[in-house]
């Protein structure tokens, strides 16, 4: 393939979202489970593959046990035509700490970039669920002659001081960039919006390789991609926004135009779930031209027994519901719901089972879950707070990892 410029992609998985616990108790949060089958790591892996991006790196750190053994499992690919998916795990490798922030997790790992000798380095986080023609926004890159482009969208003003917020000019250069600025400025064009970055990158290399080397060598940075990096290039003029909203994937309807969504907290999850299972959703997982990869497991097909229901609902495989109703829930594999019990706005993940009678209504129930027959979720804040549950602001209830509930 002459002429095709050499990239290898970082992706950033080391982050411990905290705002999701009780959901990354156990597991880093581009582990967490979504949609049925998936991990949120999915998305973005999926995503590069799609784009014919395939040497991929992806930094662990924080409780990555299964995150790695996911990636290790689902993201094999052929060494044959020089593509792979490797998880690098913190190692330590230039002095005692740990990965002190993301930009430093990329300068422990600076001997992947040596090896791969790239053009262009893709640095991509792992913690949203988008769907992104990346060789687009690589194209813009490469014709913009510009060190560093910045993947940008507009979000609420309201939400947008969780995010880095970019004040563009005309010609997509990036003007300022402030990191989670406390009273966002909103766009000329719309008040109530701002521009956002959404954590996603592509540098020349040797630019890039030159900036985290200053950026480790500064005492007082605090080596984080979106607090001190893109700073640094905005500073030189070396930095535009690439507009991701105008940028669609191959087989998308007037519908399901490009879609990002930060799931960072318990109800940003929930809601992305009611999405999902909405009769017509904004992301589309049935998109066949640009598919999202995962693993399945060995199960048989979900089976529906004694009158059982599902309505608005995404069940998979292994999961057998015998008699009881489950309505605007996505259910992951081996799910047993019985008699009588009734599941509605709700997500249930791997190994749970619903008693009969039991009730779950906004619920989230982690990993091998049981809810007693007769028992109830989401239906008296009192009592689920007195079991140990979590509640979100909005009142999502979550049940931790092979928690159990009780009458
Ligand atoms: P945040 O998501 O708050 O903001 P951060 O917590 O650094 O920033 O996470 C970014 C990515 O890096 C995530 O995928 C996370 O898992 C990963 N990560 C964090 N620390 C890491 C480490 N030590 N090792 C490996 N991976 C690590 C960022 C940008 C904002 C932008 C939002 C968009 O800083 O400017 O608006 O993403 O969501």
């Amino acid at each position: 393939m002459p002429n095709r410029p050499n990239v290898l992609s970082i992706v950033l998985a080391g982050g411990e979202g905290k705002r999701l616990m009780p959901l990354t108790a156990d597991r880093a949060k581009p582990g967490v489970p979504f949609g049925g089958t998936y991990r949120l790591i999915d998305f973005v892996l999926s995503n590069l593959a799609n784009s014919s991006l395939t040497k991929i790196a992806v930094l662990t750190q924080y409780k990555s046990h299964s995150l790695d053994r996911h990636i290790a499992q689902t993201w094999r690919m052929s060494t044959l035509l020089g593509s792979f998916v490797t998880s690098v795990p913190a190692q330590q490798r230039t002095g005692k700490q740990w990965f002190m922030g993301s930009a430093d997790a990329i300068f422990q790992s600076m001997n992947l970039i040596n090896d791969e000798d790239p053009d262009y380095v893709v640095v991509f986080g792992a913690d949203n669920i988008y769907r992104m023609d990346v060789a687009k926004m690589l194209d813009a890159h490469i014709d913009s002659g510009l060190e560093c482009t910045v993947a940008g969208i507009r979000v609420p003003r309201h939400e947008a001081s969780a995010f880095g917020i970019i004040d563009a000019e005309a010609s997509n250069k990036i003007a300022q960039f402030l990191e989670k600025p406390a009273d966002p400025p909103g766009l000329p064009d719309s008040p109530e919006e701002s521009y956002a970055s959404m954590g996603n990158y592509i540098f020349t290399r040797k630019a890039f390789v030159e900036c985290l080397q200053a950026d480790a060598d500064d005492a007082s940075s605090k080596h984080d991609m979106g607090g001190n990096i893109v700073p640094f290039f905005v500073n030189k003029g070396q930095a535009q926004v690439y507009d991701f909203t105008h940028n669609n994937v191959p087989g998308s309807t007037e519908r399901d135009r490009n879609y990002w969504r930060d799931v960072g907290t318990i109800d940003a999850y929930h809601a992305a779930h009611m999405d999902l299972v909405s009769v017509d959703p904004d992301f589309n997982l049935y998109n066949r031209d640009w598919p999202i990869f995962t693993q399945q497991p060995q199960a048989p097909g979900a089976k529906f027994t004694l009158r059982g229901t599902a309505e608005d609902s995404i069940v998979s495989a292994g999961s057998i519901i015998s008699g009881g109703d489950v309505d605007r829930s996505v259910l992951s594999p081996n799910v047993h719901v019985d008699k009588w019990a009734k599941v509605e706005e709700s997500i249930i993940f791997s190994g749970a089972r619903i008693g009969r009678n039991a009730v779950v209504r906004r619920a989230i129930l982690d990993k091998n879950v049981i809810v007693e027959d007769g028992a109830e979720v989401g239906v008296n804040r009192e009592h689920d707070l007195a079991r140990g549950f979590h509640i979100s602001d909005n009142g999502i209830v979550t049940v931790p990892k092979n928690g159990r509930a009780t009458i």
